[in-house]
């Protein structure tokens, strides 16, 4: 071959030598390697179709919603309310939590539902709404080494006297996958708890935990007024609760008299959706301001504050008016689940969990959030 028959050859061949080279690095991102970074950009909404590969392999869409994220061992546990209403109503209809899983954020896995409202034997529900709001999901080991999981969900109902409300109850399993079964038999966070703060019947939802570095564990919820209160090491027990447990160890005559529940009130515009997560040693509090919501978060050098507001990351989204935000780190990089509502047929009560990267500033502080999609 002439030199220039070469040389010709090579630039008519270089393009695509360069695609080639440009499919395999996001190949060999996709196939998640340990070493592999995540994604800088995503096919948002990641979660479509209710098939098992919900990005990419179209079936039934399904619509999810208020993400909570849990990491382990480069697995990445994405529990999501699923939002089940018909098109032009508007009211929730939320019966069930999903699982999906995944390795490099690209590729998910449909584990289906793990928790239902109806496994919390004093949940009210509804046959038309379920009434099944957002969670969170966490994992501890006990001494030996044995992981359980515990999952925190406001539900309705629960109330001593019966008063419609939304109440926060824990399941706990062996399995990130579940089943999950109630060790309380009873809600942990009751209307009667808060009652001296709000009257709306939504006030206790959104319930988040953070286990901090020394161990102590806290639980952050709140609708209109962000509230917090410690857990006991068992993460199923307010500290200081008392109860006398029954034969099977279910609660009778709770007592909340000694728990301190501390109220948070320097948040411009707490909406909802409270999610607490330490990043190069700083505690990061992001919650769903005003309404429509925006992203915004403070910071501070402790789980339990003082907050400094430091802004808000995403400006309300099209067509919902909610927005849920979850903060995790993945193979070294942080990124922010929460959802929109860009499926076909999305609004208000048809929503679609998402995820984005998270860049920060030298200070700390969180660059407004850059939306992908494909
Ligand atoms: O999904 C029901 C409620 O809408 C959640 O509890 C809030 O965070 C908002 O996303």
């Amino acid at each position: 071959m002439s030199e220039r028959i070469f040389a010709q050859l090579f630039c008519l061949l270089l393009p695509a030598l360069m695609s080639c080279s440009a499919d395999l690095t996001e190949n060999s991102v996709a196939a998640g390697s340990a070493a592999a970074a995540p994604p800088s950009s995503f096919d948002n909404p990641i979660i479509k179709y209710d098939t098992a590969d919900p990005t990419h392999q179209p079936g039934d869409i399904i619509y999810t919603a208020d993400p909570a994220v849990m990491v382990i061992d480069d697995t990445v546990y994405l529990y999501s309310t699923r939002d089940e209403q018909a098109l032009e109503v508007n009211d929730y209809r939320m019966y069930e939590y999903r699982l999906w899983t995944s390795s490099d954020l690209l590729n998910w896995q449909n584990k289906g539902a793990v928790l239902r409202y109806s496994d919390f034997a004093w949940a009210r529900g509804n046959d038309k709404t379920g009434n099944a709001y957002a969670h969170h999901v966490i994992q501890r080991k006990d001494a030996t080494g044995k992981a359980r999981y515990y999952f925190y969900a406001a539900v309705e109902g629960g109330q001593t006297n019966g008063e419609f409300g939304f109440a926060i109850g824990v399941a706990a399993s062996d399995n990130p996958a579940g089943p999950f079964t109630d060790p309380r038999g009873m809600p942990m966070i009751l209307l009667e708890d808060t009652a001296q703060y709000k009257d709306h019947s939504w006030r206790n939802i959104d319930p988040a935990v953070f286990i901090d570095d020394d161990g102590r564990a806290y639980l952050y919820w709140g609708n209109k007024q962000l509230w917090w209160v410690e857990l006991e090491s068992n993460l199923i027990h307010l500290k200081d609760e008392s109860f006398t447990p029954d034969a099977s160890g279910k609660m009778q005559n709770r007592d909340v008299s000694q728990v301190q529940i501390h109220t948070v009130d320097t948040l411009p515009n707490f909406e909802e959706a409270p999610y607490v997560s330490k990043h190069n040693g700083i505690y990061y509090l992001l919650y769903a301001a005003g309404f429509p919501e925006s992203i915004a978060y403070a910071t501070s050098s402790s789980a339990t504050g003082p907050w400094q507001y430091r802004g808000i990351i995403m400006p309300p989204l099209p067509g919902t008016t909610t927005i849920h935000p979850a903060l995790f780190d993945f193979k070294g990089n942080t990124c922010l689940a929460y959802h929109n509502a860009d499926l076909p047929g999305g609004g208000n009560y048809r929503r679609s969990v998402a995820i984005d990267r998270v860049y920060f500033n030298a200070d700390g502080s969180i660059k407004p959030i850059v939306r992908t999609a494909k």
